[in-house]
């Protein structure tokens, strides 16, 4: 039988990574993506052996790459199965009047414009073949708006109405549209938010326990193996400690 195949874009850490390997575990062949090339070899070694791996270097900014990538995959990985929209990243929590452009550029550009380069290089041959499923890996972020978040909440508020948006236009081709939402996550993601502050980074999860990658990545493995007529359009998922975006019981545990 042939082997299915997944794409998941930002499986160099976190999410993406757990999401990569436990999708291997249930026997597709993985793409992965991200900028950094080492840990996309690396990855490859923490695999099943049986897992065939096409590992892909660029930036979801790059629309010309993207599109020469994943639109000119050779015939063995061109059937893709299962895309998992997950590189993005916060950069920076700043008030509104005197966040950074560039930052706002960065969140706007790969977690809005990057998924969407992937997603438009991807869904031809979804639509061609009339079966795929598209996972978005969103955010509370995309659910709420807190102090300071602005612009990272207008990504993935973004990234909310984009998914639903998929879901509508892609129904007549029975094409499955999921919305993951995660709270907080314990992984690379406040390091990058505070460029590099790993103390800064390290109190966001203490005081409680946070989700862990593989606790998402399950949530992908759980959707990916629905029957054909099941489809979990949208998910939120917390950590039990966290109630909204703004309220974390910080004295539970951890
Ligand atoms: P990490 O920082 O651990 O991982 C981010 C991944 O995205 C990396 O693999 C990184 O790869 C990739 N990435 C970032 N920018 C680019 C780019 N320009 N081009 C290509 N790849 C890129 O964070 P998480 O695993 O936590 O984040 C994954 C997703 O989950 C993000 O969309 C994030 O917004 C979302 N999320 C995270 C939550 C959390 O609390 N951690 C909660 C809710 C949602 P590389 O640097 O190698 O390019
Ligand atoms: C990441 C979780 O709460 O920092 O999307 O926005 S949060």
């Amino acid at each position: 039988m042939e082997r299915k195949i997944a794409l998941v874009t930002g499986a160099t850490s976190g999410i993406g990574k757990a999401t990569a390997m436990i999708l291997a575990q249930n026997g597709y062949d993985i793409i992965a993506t991200g900028r950094r090339s080492d840990r996309l070899q690396k990855l490859q070694k923490e695999l099943p052996e049986s897992t065939e791996y096409l590992p892909l270097t660029f930036d979801v900014r790059d629309r010309a790459k993207v599109q020469e990538l994943l639109g000119g995959l050779p015939p063995k990985w061109a059937k893709i199965d299962v895309l998992v929209n997950n590189a993005g990243n916060a950069h920076g929590l700043d008030p509104i009047q005197s966040g950074d452009l560039d930052d706002w550029d960065a969140m706007m550009d790969i977690n809005v414009k990057g998924l969407l380069y992937v997603s438009k290089a991807v869904i031809p041959g979804m639509t061609a073949r009339k079966s795929g499923t598209i996972i978005n890996i969103g955010s509370i972020a995309g659910k709420e708006v807190y102090p300071n978040g602005n612009v990272y909440c207008g990504s993935k508020h973004a990234v909310d109405a984009i998914t639903d948006g998929m879901r509508i236009d892609l129904n007549p081709f029975g094409i499955k549209v999921i919305g993951i939402h995660p709270g907080l996550v314990e992984t690379e993601f406040s390091e990058v938010r505070f460029k590099g502050d790993s103390q800064r980074a390290e109190k966001v999860y203490q005081g409680y326990e946070p989700l862990l990658a593989r606790d998402i990545a399950e949530i992908v493995e759980f959707v990916v193996n629905r029957p054909p007529h099941v489809v979990l359009a949208d998910i939120v998922v917390l950590p039990t400690a966290q109630a909204s975006a703004t309220v974390v019981n910080k004295n539970s545990q951890g």
